[in-house]
Order: structure tokens, then C-alpha cells, then sequence
């Protein structure tokens, strides 16, 4: 791959594709916006802001910095949170890894830092936000890792109340004369809490940098440099630098879109929201359908990314039931076809008019979501086929004819299992296709 990735440092680069296994294997998780922001619900003294990125209500609704932790923190009391809830969720739906807010753009932390500043205007009790005694970084993670699931923490660069961190979206003013070296600090002692405090820690998931604020600015070389030391399996998203496509880093990051051909060269993980917003919104009900979900989601796959699903628990740490709901559909759904997920890699096809198509050594998946209503399949492959199958129904073999355009699979009139259908084709060697875009 040739990228120029982590500016150097070293222990990055010639580790990287052994790091990098598990989380290609993947190939779906789950991504959790959890802080103040939730116990706003995407409203603030009674005005409802726009349901997207509701995690961004106090620059939305310009909120003072004292009077938006003093409103918020009695309010995020995760008085119904039960971790392994959520981990079982995950586990569910098929999912093998989870990425936490531990601190987003508004600065407050949920894993008990010590890192200690004064907060400009003394907010009472300083920025962890974690009920008292409590930890729920931990013991989220600590739940996820139990059910057997990979963990990593989504960590913000940008910070909206630390004094000496400027930010033009803050609604707090920095110190007279910010410190950025004090801020660079802070990242870094934060890190270092993330990456030795919590056991195996498997992503780093940076958020984010711009042109005028990205690599050397926050410290990276030092913050490289020690986390793989701390962590030698860690990942580590590229929003060191700015842009969501860069290579410095071990996957890139489309936010909310799947790139038209994938990122060819790099490795990428697409997150998308089950709602239109990250953060808990109480009157975001845009609700993706599972139909778009799916496609969403297979497109991301059959395109040689990862799909992070994002929920957003409430500030007594329930997640919505619309978004219990689609996961578990989900799950429903991989229970028979993960085959066509795990492990797979990019579709060897250009687009099909008919779905998606993912591989592995031997095998093509073909995703079924807009059938022929002939049923009679087209796929633009001149290999032999030496067995077609529906997943899940592999004793009954589907009839492949061979025409001038590839192949035709006859596809079952009865199939009642859960949508989309996918068709298995074992072939000798690797595929060998017609081009179907002339
Ligand atoms: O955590 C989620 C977002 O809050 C975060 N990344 C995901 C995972 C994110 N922070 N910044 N951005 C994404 C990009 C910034 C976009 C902006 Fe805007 C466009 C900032 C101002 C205009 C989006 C729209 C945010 C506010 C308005």
C-alpha cells in the first residue's frame, strides 16, 4: 500500500497488515455517540436544533460553557445503562467490534480522567461526566471484551472547553493566551490513560483535523511513537491529518457516504448513523428502512470497507428502540448469510443491476436485492460453476446456464428467508469477468 502513513514513526508501517487482520475480517461494528450531548436530545431551552449531529448542540445553539455542563451533567445519569445489554446487542446483530465516544468535541469525558486543567469558568466537578464511582468508558468496554467483541475508543482532537485549546465552533473563549503546548499535552496524558488504563485497546479513533490544524500541531510523533509501544495490535484512523480519504493512517474514514469505487489502496471503514444524527436526538425519527440499511451496508462490503453503525443511547443510557430494532433485523439476517461477510473482500464485478457481490478464494456472493422477475439471474462471469446455492438452502442447487453474456442463474421461487437472498457460485480459480459496463 502506498501511502505515507504515520509521518514515519516507527513500528507503524512494517506492522501494519498483520494489525490490520482482524479488522478487514470484520467487516461490521459498532459505533456509540454517548456524552452531555445526549441529555440535550438534540434540544436546548426548549428550541429543537437540526436532527442531524445532535452531539454538536452547544455550538448549534450557542450555549454559554457553565450554564451547558450545570444544565446537562445532572441530567446524564445512565440511571438505565447496563453494558452487556449493549454488547449483547452488538454480538446480536453480527457485529465484531465497538468504537466509544470517550470524549467528544464538547470535552467532557466519560472514562474518569486525571488529567487535570482548570476549566474556564469552574464548572463544578470538572469534566468527567461519569456518575459517581463510576466509570461507563470501562465498563462498556470491559462488556464488549466479555462478549468477545474488539474495542477502541473514539477520541476528539478538538476540545470546546479545555482553556488552552482554540476551536472557531467553541462557544467558550480560550485563555487570553492559549497554551496549545499545554493542550498538546492534555491529548497526550489523555491518550495515555485511554491506551494503559483499560487493558487491550484495539482502536484509536481520532476526530478531527483540518488543513490549518492537523499532524505535528497535535503532537502526533510523541503520541505515535509511545501508543504503539503500549498497545502493539492498536489501529489508528487517519484524522491525525485532515480528510476523510488521507492515508496516514490504517484506514480512512468516509463519514456517512460510501465512496462511488471504494478507496482503492487503503483500508476504510464507512460509518453511517441508524438515524440521521450520531448523538441522541429526541425528534430525529428519520430512521433509515432496513431495505436502505442493507444496501448500505453490503455496498460498503462488496466495496472492500467496513460498515460502523452508529447508535445513540439517551443520557440513562437506553438505546433507542428503532435502533434495537434494525440491529436485531440485522442479526436475523446475519445469522444465515455472515458467510458473505466475514473475511469476504471487493466485488470483482462493476455495478449489477440486480445487487451487490462479495468473495472469497473459491466462492463468489452474489446479494440479491432487486431480482429479475423472471428470476433468471445475469452475472458477467465466464468461470465454470461447479455448484450455485442460495445460503442457507445449500442441498438444493440452483440451474446456471452459460450464455454469450456470462451467466444465468435460475434463482428460487420460494425462498423465505430474510432479504436479501444470497446466491453462492463455487468456481475453479479466481473470477473471470465480462466487462457488463461497455
Ligand atoms: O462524531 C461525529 C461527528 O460529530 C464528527 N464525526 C462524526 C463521527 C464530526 N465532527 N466534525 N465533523 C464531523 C465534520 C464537520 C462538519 C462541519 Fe458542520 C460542517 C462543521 C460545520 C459545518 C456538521 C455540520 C457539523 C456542524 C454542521
Amino acid at each position: 500500500v502506498e501511502s505515507k502513513p504515520y509521518e514515519g514513526v516507527p513500528g507503524w508501517a512494517e506492522t501494519k497488515d498483520q494489525r490490520m487482520k482482524w479488522f478487514n475480517d470484520a467487516r461490521f461494528g459498532m459505533f456509540i455517540h454517548w456524552g452531555l450531548y445526549s441529555a440535550a436530545g438534540g434540544s436546548w431551552k426548549g428550541k429543537q436544533y437540526p436532527q442531524h449531529y445532535a452531539e454538536w448542540i452547544q455550538t448549534w445553539a450557542q450555549a454559554p460553557s457553565k450554564e451547558y455542563a450545570e444544565e446537562l451533567k445532572p441530567k446524564f445519569t445512565a440511571s438505565k445503562f447496563n453494558a452487556s445489554d449493549w454488547a449483547n446487542l452488538a454480538k446480536e446483530a453480527g457485529m465484531k467490534y465497538m468504537v466509544i465516544t470517550s470524549r467528544h468535541h464538547e470535552g467532557f469525558s466519560i472514562f474518569n480522567s486525571k488529567q487535570p486543567y482548570s476549566l474556564n469558568n469552574n464548572i463544578t466537578g470538572g469534566t468527567n461526566i461519569s456518575p459517581k464511582g463510576r466509570d461507563l468508558y470501562g465498563e462498556t468496554v470491559a462488556a464488549f471484551k466479555k462478549a468477545g467483541l474488539k474495542t477502541g475508543a473514539y477520541y476528539s482532537l478538538l476540545d470546546w472547553q479545555h482553556p488552552d485549546s482554540y476551536d472557531k465552533f467553541a462557544t467558550n473563549p480560550p485563555k487570553e493566551n492559549p497554551n496549545h503546548e499545554a493542550y498538546k499535552d492534555y491529548l497526550y496524558g489523555q491518550i495515555k490513560e485511554l491506551a494503559n488504563n483499560y487493558g487491550k485497546m484495539d482502536i484509536l479513533w481520532l476526530d478531527y483535523s483540518s488543513k490549518d490544524r492537523q499532524g505535528e500541531t497535535w503532537g502526533t510523533k510523541r503520541i505515535l511513537t509511545d501508543l504503539i509501544k503500549w498497545q502493539p495490535g492498536i489501529l489508528v484512523n487517519n484524522r491525525f491529518w485532515d480528510g476523510l480519504e488521507n492515508k496516514n493512517g490504517d484506514m480512512g474514514t468516509p463519514e456517512k457516504y460510501v465512496p462511488p469505487t471504494g478507496l482503492p489502496g487503503m483500508n476504510w471503514e464507512v460509518s453511517h448513523t441508524t438515524n440521521e444524527s450520531y448523538g441522541y436526538s429526541a425528534h430525529d425519527k428519520n430512521w433509515k428502512s432496513y431495505d436502505k440499511m442493507m444496501r448500505l451496508f453490503i455496498e460498503t462490503v462488496s466495496k472492500g470497507g467496513n460498515f460502523l453503525l452508529n447508535v445513540g443511547p439517551d443520557a440513562e443510557g437506553v438505546i433507542p428502540e428503532p435502533a434495537v430494532a434494525i440491529l436485531k433485523q440485522i442479526g436475523t439476517w446475519m445469522k444465515v448469510n455472515n458467510e458473505a461477510i466475514y473475511g469476504t473482500t471487493a466485488s470483482p464485478f462493476q455495478p449489477l443491476d440486480w445487487g451487490y457481490a462479495t468473495q472469497k478464494p473459491g466462492k463468489l456472493y452474489l446479494e440479491v436485492f432487486d431480482a429479475p422477475k423472471d428470476g433468471a439471474l445475469e452475472v458477467p462471469l465466464s468461470n465454470a460453476v461447479s455448484k450455485a446455492y442460495v445460503l442457507g438452502a445449500k442441498g438444493k442447487s440452483l440451474v446456471v446456464k452459460t450464455t454469450a453474456k456470462g451467466k444465468v442463474v435460475q434463482l428460487p421461487t420460494d425462498f423465505s428467508g430474510p432479504q436479501p437472498m444470497v446466491v453462492v457460485l463455487a468456481i475453479n480459480g479466481t473470477p473471470k469477468v465480462l466487462n457488463n459496463r461497455v
